[in-house]
């Protein structure tokens, strides 16, 4: 997959939907959703986050790119899609925290629990801590997961942990993000909330609470199965 990622940037920077498109629709005959994310579509756009750095490339050719491999993105969620939800189906919420624009990152997430087979609301990027409560305290996920790629975020997630933590129906709340996986930020949270540096390890984890749940633990009432 490494060959194909210069001109997957470069189609990325040219604007060409298609071209971008077909690398990863060729790819995706060959390797999992997770792959194509980790080792194509992540390191590409750090790579124009390289080149935008050191001003080799503009802010509209940055915008453009990230038009177009959010493009990529909804088509590799296409085949997910379906009319029904079933009660069966845990439920997962996910969005990028107040002022945070970065949203990438959080979109592979939620369509990767998809894939596992979750009930997914994605509610993008910028979302306030109030409007976020309300959506989980009417909706009641089992998770909910949040993004920050910015350090000056820190400060502001304890209030969102504490929040989400006292809520009744007792969610496991994710968190994770550009600036997760730089710095080490595991023993800042408590037992309910879990950082989680990179999709290899989400995959880990969804691959514990599927077997958790095959093996009779009920989500909803008891936490072991996804704490
Ligand atoms: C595209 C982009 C933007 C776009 C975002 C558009 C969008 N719709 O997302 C726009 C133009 C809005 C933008 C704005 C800014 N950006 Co910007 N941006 C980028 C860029 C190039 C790519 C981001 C991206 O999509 N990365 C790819 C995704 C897949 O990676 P990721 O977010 O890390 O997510 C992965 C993991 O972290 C994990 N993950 C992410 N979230 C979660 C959540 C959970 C629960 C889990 C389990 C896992 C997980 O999974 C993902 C898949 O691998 C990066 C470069 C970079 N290195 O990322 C800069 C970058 C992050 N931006 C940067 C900066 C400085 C800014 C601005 C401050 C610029 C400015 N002066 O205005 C603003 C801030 C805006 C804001 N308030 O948020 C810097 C940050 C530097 C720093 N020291 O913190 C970077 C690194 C660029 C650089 N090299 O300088 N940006």
């Amino acid at each position: 997959m490494e060959n194909k990622l210069d001109a997957f940037v470069e189609a990325l920077l040219d604007g060409n939907q298609g071209k971008a498109l077909k690398i990863v629709k060729d790819l995706r005959e060959s390797h999992s959703r997770l792959d194509v994310y980790m080792q194509l579509v992540t390191p590409a756009m750090y790579q124009i986050g390289r080149l935008w750095e050191e001003n080799r490339i503009t802010v509209a050719d940055e915008h453009l790119a990230t038009g177009v491999c959010d493009f990529v993105l909804s088509q590799t969620e296409y085949d997910l899609v379906n009319t029904e939800k079933n009660d069966a189906q845990p439920k997962a919420m996910f969005f990028s925290v107040q002022d945070e624009w970065h949203q990438l990152g959080i979109r592979m997430v939620s369509i990767l629990f998809k894939e596992k087979g979750w009930n997914v609301r994605y509610l993008n990027a910028n979302l306030p801590l109030d409007h976020a409560l309300n959506n989980a305290k009417v909706w009641k996920p089992e998770v909910i997961g949040m993004s920050l790629a910015l350090a000056h975020r820190i400060p502001e997630i304890p209030d969102y942990i504490t929040a989400f933590e006292k809520l009744p129906s007792k969610p496991k709340v994710l968190i994770g993000g550009r600036v997760m996986s730089s710095y080490d930020y595991t023993t800042l949270v408590s037992p309910n909330t879990k950082v989680i540096v990179d999709l290899y390890e989400l995959d880990d984890w969804l691959e514990t609470i599927k077997k958790n749940r095959r093996d009779g633990f009920d989500a909803q009432s008891n936490t072991t199965s996804i704490h």
